[in-house]
């Protein structure tokens, strides 16, 4: 299987104020594109040609980088836009906000360590809600890095480089992940990832 890029699940300025159009063009039309593109030129001729995007990601890691690179990032984006929604964030579905609460405390307690863990990220990377061992964690990655490496599987992601967030906030790093966590998650899609995560 090629990598193919997928089609924003929304229009290009149905996320603002909070994500400008211009942000998103760059973002999914440029950043995006780039990891598709030379993902499949990497894969090309690889032993991981024709597998899954998550059979290339954890295939390839430690193994073969620059691929592992462009193969996380290609995973993580195609999640990350469907992590948004015009009209996102407010109340977290039930069942899922019952496992926030018994895992992590409750829902502020969560938001907070989500948003400190995308703001003590160094550099470029990613910060998660994940499952792992039948229990939700937050995690912190660099790069192109996400939990599917480390055993356990993401189910919201918010990207911290500085791409997703420097035309619309400049350097105010913890102004996006507040404005991510408060007003463009999808909760409905984080909750369908969170009960196949458990299966
Ligand atoms: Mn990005």
């Amino acid at each position: 299987m090629t990598f193919t890029l997928p089609d924003l699940p929304y229009a290009y300025d149905a996320l603002q104020p909070y994500m400008s159009k211009e942000t998103l063009e760059f973002h999914h039309d440029k950043h995006h594109a780039a990891y598709v593109n030379t993902g499949n030129n990497l894969l090309k001729g690889s032993e991981l040609e024709g597998k899954s995007v998550e059979e290339v990601v954890k295939g390839s890691y430690g193994k073969n980088q620059p691929l592992f690179n462009n193969a996380g990032q290609h995973y993580n984006h195609i999640h990350f836009w469907q992590w948004m929604k015009p009209k996102g964030g407010g109340a977290i579905p039930g069942s899922l906000e019952r496992k926030i609460k018994e895992d992590l405390g409750g829902t502020e307690k969560f938001k907070e360590d989500f948003i400190q863990a995308g703001v003590t990220q160094f550099g470029s990377g990613w910060c998660w809600l994940a499952v792992k061992d039948g229990k939700l964690t937050i995690m912190k990655t660099p790069n192109g890095e996400n939990p599917l490496v480390h055993g356990a599987k993401p189910i919201l992601g918010c990207d911290v480089w500085e791409h997703s967030y420097y035309i619309d906030y400049r350097n105010r790093r913890p102004d996006y992940l507040k404005a991510f966590i408060e007003n463009l998650v999808n909760w409905e899609h984080v909750e369908k990832m969170y009960s196949e995560a458990s299966r």
